[in-house]
């Protein structure tokens, strides 16, 4: 007869990883890095890589849209000719923005963030991102939503720039109608918005007020 062999020493199973916890640690790690995104309107000249704005415009156009129709373009620009073209036709229309179509409420709401009609950074930033919308798809077929799907593609491009810590700027001179035309785009195609790309320039401020965020309960209802 053989002893029965004594019990090797035991412990305690480890507490599996709880995975609800693991959620919300996610999700409010998340909130912090997104929280600390600042629109900036001083860039460097620091570049940025062809391939890492190729990345950006990958994540972009990952987006969900509507019938995945991905009614957008991205037209990336560099050329320093097509830049000042870009940049005074804006600052025309910016001037006879401030200076006649804003009403006083507009200029009021705007004076917190200390905007002006001078766009120096249309020229400064690496890269001009200027995205149109498509009216129609490239083989002319019906587009739906496009307003939604845009609206989602870019705030995928704004959020992955700033995760990459790159800093961009939404910029919607009106009209823009000047883009099309300096880009020569298609009939089917309207310029949505203007990002400049970058890393900010040395010494950047952003305004106070802009830090500002509605607290949870002004923005979420629960029912
Ligand atoms: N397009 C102008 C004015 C402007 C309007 C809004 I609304 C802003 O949030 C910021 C600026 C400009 O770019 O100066």
């Amino acid at each position: 007869m053989h002893d029965k062999p004594s019990m090797p020493e035991m412990v305690p199973l480890d507490p599996l990883p709880d995975p609800r916890q693991a959620v919300e640690d996610a999700a409010r790690n998340e909130y912090e890095i997104m929280r600390s995104r600042r629109t900036v309107r001083e860039f460097s000249n620091r570049p940025v890589s062809l391939e890492t704005l190729q990345w950006l415009i990958r994540t972009a156009g990952s987006a969900p849209s509507g019938a995945n129709k991905q009614p957008w373009r991205f037209v990336c620009v560099q050329d320093g000719e097509l830049r000042g073209r870009i940049r005074r036709a804006a600052e025309k229309e910016e001037r006879e923005f401030y200076e006649r179509r804003a009403n006083e409420e507009w200029l009021r709401d705007l004076a917190p963030l200390g905007t002006d009609p001078d766009k120096a950074f249309l020229e400064n930033a690496p890269w001009l991102v200027v995205v149109f919308k498509l009216m129609k798809g490239d083989d002319g077929s019906q587009v739906y939503y496009p307003e939604e799907s845009i609206g989602i593609a870019v705030g995928m491009f704004l959020a992955a720039a700033h995760r990459c810590g790159l800093a961009t700027l939404t910029h919607t001179p009106s009209p823009m109608r000047f883009l099309a035309e300096v880009l020569e785009r298609g009939p089917n195609e309207r310029p949505y918005m203007l990002i400049p790309l970058g890393y900010p320039a040395e010494g950047c401020k952003v305004p106070k007020k802009a830090l500002e965020r509605k607290p949870l309960a002004e923005i979420m209802v629960q029912r």
